[in-house]
Order: structure tokens, then C-alpha cells, then sequence
């Protein structure tokens, strides 16, 4: 192993050490056990760690220890929240036929509280989040999926005391360990924070004061969200963010820099009409509106249900779905974004790039490969690393 990492190999090692004998929920369970009552075997398990680790950017002598974070991961309570939203970040996870071996890894950490799977209701269900905040104070990771209605919060209440999305948000917030907003809604505000945004609804940034770990995607892949516990269970620590609080390991490159189709973009070879000869080829989708150039995810690399498919894959541009207020800079869709009489400025790209330039010079490589490294050298040149 090269010398740089012999303290980082040992510093995890001993953290997982620490965690073994906490009191494991599911203590009977064995991940293992449970892998194969899914169909997995072993060798699907450690392949999964070596991909992971990969991701990761650690080196491959890394993946016995990504296995072991996973067979502890059922020592890390994890409290998550439903706020204003369609509940599409939770099913990324909770597919019960054909489950991945992430949403294995996520049925096997104490998830102490979740309302979409959990069978009590009303004050029962109250009193569960309050025994689990009670229990793990000071030790829980807390997800949030959802916007937050803010100072309007008559539209969102919920339990049987009615309390409103934002007290229970704070409430949860503050003897939590470390905090992560799931899915663009609750990283950015998302589809109800759309223009006119009726319910005024917000990012859990703009409702706590604590650091987040932005995991946007509407919804996020289920690698993105197993990836951060997992990441968390390793180095005790946030990971390297970037200017909007995303995880660098997840959201550091453009859907445009790893896409299968990248080849077409730069030979100018275009979609021009859903359904027309270029599409059937499988050419570029950008002059039908895809916004991969403008979008940090990592989807193309990952994909989505057990790493089948993808939006483009599947024919359709990227919507920019891991961006903030996407809704509302990145549509109409299906048009590209240099169609627009006015264009917006909230785009990562300031709202110019690729797009014109592909619209107005056949081949682009470059010229688009030049502003995609501009844009990201200036998000990058705002990161930052945080603490638990
Ligand atoms: Fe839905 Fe989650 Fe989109 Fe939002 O996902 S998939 S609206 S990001 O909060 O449930
Ligand atoms: Fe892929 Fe879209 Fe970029 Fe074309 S514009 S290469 S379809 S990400
Ligand atoms: Fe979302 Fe675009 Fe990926 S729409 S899922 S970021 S391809």
C-alpha cells in the first residue's frame, strides 16, 4: 500500500474496531445472511466493496475494510424525516422485489425511525421519534427528505400533535451526529419550491443551522444515499464538499463528462426529433434538451435500479435534476437551454456553455470540454471539508 494511506487504513480500521461492540440493531442479523436471502453471494458483496471503493477514490487494498464498515453498519442509528414531498427518494431504496445490494445494506442499519416503512401511527409514532432521539442523542445521523414550508407552515403539520415540517426538522436537528438533506427537495427546496413556490416552501439549509451534506437527484440514486452512510461509518467525518454542499465523491463530475453518448456530442452527430434515425442510433440528446452539461451527478457512471438503466440511457436528455431549482432554470425540458429568449443565471454554467456552442459550430469538443472545466474549476475552488 503507498505510505500516504497506511495512517488513513489504520485510522479506519480502529473506528470500525470501536464500533463492533456497540449494541448492534438486528444483533441476530448477519449481512452476509442477509445478501443471500436476496439472491446475493459473496462474491457479488465484494465486488460491490471494490466498486465502492473505487468510488471512494481509495485504493483497491481499501475494499476489506468498505465490506467490514458495511457489516457494522448495523451500529449507526439513523433517524430519517418525510417533509414536502413524493416520497421518491425513500422508494429509490425500498423496491421490495428485486432489491440491490444497497437497499439490502440500507434493510440492515438501525434505521431507528422512518414514516414510509414503520407500522406505528399518531401519538405511537411520536413517541417512537422521541425514544429514538432520546436513545442515540448525540449519535443518530438524521435524513431529511423534503421541502420545508417556511413561515406558511400551516401546509405542512404532521403526528398526532400536529407539529409543523421546520419544528420537527429543528427538533430532530440537535442532538443529531451528522445531518443529510436526501433528494433535491430537501437540498434545494425542489418541485414545490417551483415559481410561485405557493407554500413557500425551502432547503433544510434555510430551516437548521447545522452543516448538511446536500444529496440531491429526484431522486438520488440508492448508491449516493448508501454511499454516505457507508462513508460516514468509515471516517467518523463529513465528506469533501463542493460550493453547494454536495459530496465530491458523488456529485464532482458533469453527467455530460461520463456519458455513454459523449462520443456523438463531440462528432456533432444530434438527436434533432424524439423518434427520428439519429435516436434510434443512439446520437446525442442535447438539441433535445438534455442538460447533462450543465448537471454534477454521477448517474451516468452508477445508473439507477441495480445499475440497469439511466435517464439517457433510456432516451431522454438529463432535466438537471440534481441542480438547485431546476424546476425552474432547466426546463422547458425538452428544448435546449440557448432557445430561451432570456436566459437565467442561476445555472452552475451561469446559463451559457455547451449549448450554444453546439447549436452554432458542428463540432465542439473542445469548446464545450473547455467551459464544463472552467465551470467546475470554479464550484471546486469553493469546496471545502467539514467536520461531524
Ligand atoms: Fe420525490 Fe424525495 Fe423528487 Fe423530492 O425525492 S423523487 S419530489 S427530490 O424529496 O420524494
Ligand atoms: Fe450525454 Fe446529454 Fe452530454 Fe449528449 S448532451 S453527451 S446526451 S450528457
Ligand atoms: Fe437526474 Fe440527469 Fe441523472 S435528470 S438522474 S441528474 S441524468
Amino acid at each position: 500500500m503507498q505510505e500516504p494511506y497506511d495512517a488513513l487504513f489504520k485510522n479506519i480500521s480502529d473506528r470500525l474496531e470501536r464500533l463492533v461492540p456497540l449494541n448492534a440493531h438486528n444483533a441476530d442479523k448477519n449481512i452476509h445472511e442477509e445478501m443471500a436471502k436476496s439472491g446475493f453471494e459473496r462474491r457479488d458483496f465484494i465486488k460491490w466493496a471494490g466498486a465502492m471503493t473505487a468510488t471512494f477514490a481509495l485504493p483497491a487494498s481499501f475494499t476489506p475494510l468498505m465490506a467490514k464498515a458495511v457489516e457494522v453498519a448495523n451500529r449507526l442509528p439513523v433517524i430519517w424525516l418525510h417533509m414536502a414531498e413524493c416520497t421518491g427518494c425513500s422508494e429509490s431504496l425500498l423496491r421490495s422485489e428485486d432489491p440491490s445490494i444497497d437497499s439490502v445494506i440500507f434493510d440492515y442499519i438501525n434505521l431507528e425511525y422512518h414514516e414510509t416503512i414503520m407500522v406505528a401511527s399518531g401519538h405511537q409514532a411520536d413517541l417512537s421519534l422521541e425514544q429514538a432521539i432520546e436513545k442515540h442523542k448525540g449519535n443518530y445521523v438524521l435524513m431529511v427528505e423534503g421541502g420545508i414550508p417556511k413561515g406558511t407552515e400551516y401546509f405542512l403539520t404532521m403526528g398526532a400533535q400536529a407539529r409543523t415540517g421546520a419544528q420537527e426538522c429543528i427538533h430532530a436537528a440537535e442532538h443529531a451526529k451528522a445531518i443529510f438533506a436526501i433528494g433535491t427537495c430537501s437540498s434545494f427546496g425542489g418541485v414545490q419550491a417551483a415559481y410561485p413556490n405557493p407554500s413557500n416552501a425551502q432547503s433544510l439549509d434555510k430551516i437548521i443551522s447545522q452543516p448538511i451534506v446536500n444529496v440531491p437527484g429526484c431522486p438520488p440514486s440508492e448508491k449516493n444515499i448508501v454511499g454516505n452512510i457507508i462513508y460516514f461509518i468509515m471516517f467518523g467525518t463529513l465528506p469533501r464538499l463542493d460550493a453547494y454542499n454536495r459530496p465530491t465523491w458523488a456529485y464532482g463530475h458533469r453527467v455530460h463528462d461520463l456519458c455513454e453518448r459523449r462520443g456523438h456530442f463531440d462528432a456533432g452527430e444530434f438527436v434533432q426529433h424524439f423518434g427520428d434515425e439519429n435516436a434510434k442510433n443512439g446520437f446525442c440528446l442535447y438539441k433535445v434538451g438534455c442538460k447533462g452539461p450543465y448537471t454534477f451527478n454521477n448517474c451516468s457512471k452508477l445508473r439507477f435500479n441495480s445499475h440497469t438503466s439511466w435517464p439517457i440511457q433510456a432516451g431522454h436528455g438529463c432535466i438537471g435534476c440534481s441542480e438547485p431549482n431546476f424546476w425552474d432554470t432547466m426546463s422547458p425540458f425538452e428544448e435546449p437551454i440557448s432557445n430561451r429568449l432570456i436566459v437565467p443565471v442561476t445555472t452552475a454554467f451561469g446559463g451559457a456553455g455547451a449549448d450554444r456552442v453546439a447549436d452554432t459550430v458542428g463540432v465542439v469538443a473542445l469548446s464545450a470540454s473547455a467551459i464544463g472545466i472552467a465551470a467546475h474549476a470554479l464550484i471546486s475552488g469553493l469546496a471545502k471539508d467539514k467536520d461531524a
